[in-house]
């Protein structure tokens, strides 16, 4: 499966460096929420759900942590390590984070306010909706 990663230009000069995220601009949707996830305990697995329509992308601002991406029929990982790297996980793939390093944070950018209706839980549910939507 392709995965999409985002190059997110650094404005650096001798002070450090600063990222801006835009809507519609260098993120391709409508920004309507941000959240991030902190302090994970050490072998900890989250997420374990795909979404009907919900786009993200997701920056590991400082340390590094894994994904794993599910279509349905493949599976890809990767490992985010950089806060200038965006992984765009568009709807109808599973994910589940793991392998958070201590200092992680994995910032969320959506383009949807929160709905626990968007969300699929359970895998078979999912595969049975990616089977039908083959056919
Ligand atoms: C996703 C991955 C990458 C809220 O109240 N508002 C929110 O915006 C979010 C994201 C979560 N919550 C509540 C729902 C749960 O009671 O926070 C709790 C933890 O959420 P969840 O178990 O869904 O967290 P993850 O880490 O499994 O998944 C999250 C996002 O929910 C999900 O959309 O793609 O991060």
């Amino acid at each position: 499966m392709i995965i999409k990663l985002i190059d997110f230009e650094i404005k650096g000069d001798e002070r450090g460096s600063l990222i801006a995220l835009e809507e519609n601009k260098n993120v391709p949707f409508d920004i309507k929420r941000i959240y991030y996830i902190f302090d994970t305990k050490k072998d900890v697995r989250r997420g374990f759900h795909a979404h009907k329509s919900l786009k993200q992308i997701l920056i590991c601002v400082s340390g590094t942590c894994k994904i794993l991406l599910d279509n349905g029929q493949k599976k890809s990982e990767i490992i985010l390590s950089s806060p200038n790297t965006g992984l765009l996980i568009e709807s109808m793939i599973w994910r589940e984070m793991f392998d958070f390093s201590d200092n992680c944070v994995l910032m969320v950018i959506a383009s949807e306010y929160y709905d626990e209706n968007d969300y699929i839980r359970n895998y078979e549910e999912f595969i049975k909706i990616c089977t039908i939507s083959n056919i």
